[in-house]
């Protein structure tokens, strides 16, 4: 069954949150897939709405704003972004419509999970290669794209940081489908939080739909409902080589399907779906577009594409 409202896309390319360029053009390589042909086709009607308005990075400077106790880069402007942002998904939702964010880099996920939390107690799936659970005291790297698990729930020295008080993410509702690349302090921070945790090894051991299964029991127990976000580099670089980091041994084509499929089978029969975002696609490094057109497949059988 398709979706049962209306989607909304909201663009929003930012990459101030990743350490190459070519994610800002992920809305558009998405758009030029046929995302909102795609979704029509379906019978879902489907506006797009303007990009968020972002500066080029090289306009601005990465240092003018870290935080006091530690590295986080282009913290402000990824604060305007993601104010803007939740802004924007709370409207849609408030206005009954179900958004669909494109990234853009996945520190803009900061401002999805706190316009999908803001007036709801919200859980979240997290279909992701990285933890993003750095904070800006641990992460090896200073990229916001690596902490925005971190930001949203107030961890390290993101509790400065109004984020975690403005949403109503619950950290025990958080899950992780698909992990594979975890810095040790990252692992140390998962292991001692509330959080569930599915890897890829999970997945190799007991296949894709017992883990999607368990993993929405887990994200939907107790909440109004759940945040997707989905980083295009839980796939396997085979299939999704236009993504700014790669890692080997991730999810198949068909199992990125099976995930998706059954999140639209759970929320057709317990409507658990709030909202829902696709980050991390970077053209420069993509292969025909390639990454850009399994985002938009795969967008399709979350919001209730069936074969027959
Ligand atoms: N964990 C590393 C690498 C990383 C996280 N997310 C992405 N890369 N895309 C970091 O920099 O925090
Ligand atoms: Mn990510
Ligand atoms: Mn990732």
């Amino acid at each position: 069954m398709t979706l049962d409202r209306p989607v909304r896309i909201i663009g929003a390319p930012s990459d101030y949150g990743a350490n190459r360029r070519g994610v800002d053009m992920g809305p558009s390589a998405i758009r030029y897939a046929g995302l909102a042909e795609e979704l029509e086709a379906m019978g879902l009607e489907t506006t797009d709405e303007d990009d968020l308005p972002i500066p080029r990075a090289e306009t601005r400077d990465p240092d003018v704003e870290q935080l006091r106790s530690g590295n986080a880069k282009f913290l402000r402007e990824t604060r305007e972004v993601c104010e803007a942002l939740e802004a924007r998904v709370a409207d849609a939702i408030e206005a009954g419509m179900f958004p669909l964010v494109l990234g853009g880099d996945h520190s803009i996920a900061i401002g999805s999970l706190n316009g999908a939390g803001k007036n709801a107690d919200v859980g979240a799936i997290w279909f992701d290669a990285h933890g993003d659970f750095n904070t800006p005291e641990t992460s090896p790297s200073g990229n916001v794209h690596g902490m925005p698990l971190a930001a949203a729930l107030g961890r390290g020295a993101f509790a400065e940081e109004p984020w975690a008080s403005e949403n109503r993410l619950r950290e025990e509702n958080v899950v992780y489908v698909g992990l594979r690349s975890v810095d040790d302090h990252e692992r140390d921070a998962i292991n001692a939080s509330e959080m569930t945790a599915f890897t890829m090894s999970d997945i190799d051991e007991r296949g894709i739909g017992p883990v999607v299964e368990d993993a929405l029991d887990a994200a939907t127990a107790g909440v109004d409902g759940i945040h997707v976000s989905f980083d295009m580099d839980w796939l396997d670089p085979n299939e999704a080589p236009g993504v700014g980091t790669p890692v080997r041994g991730g999810s198949s084509y068909r199992e990125a399907h099976s995930a998706l499929e059954l999140v639209a089978e759970r929320h057709a029969s317990e409507g658990v779906l709030r909202s829902m975002e696709l980050v991390e696609v970077n053209p420069i490094l993509d292969s025909h577009n390639q990454t850009a057109d399994l985002a938009v497949e795969l967008a399709a059988s979350a919001l209730g594409k069936r074969i027959l």
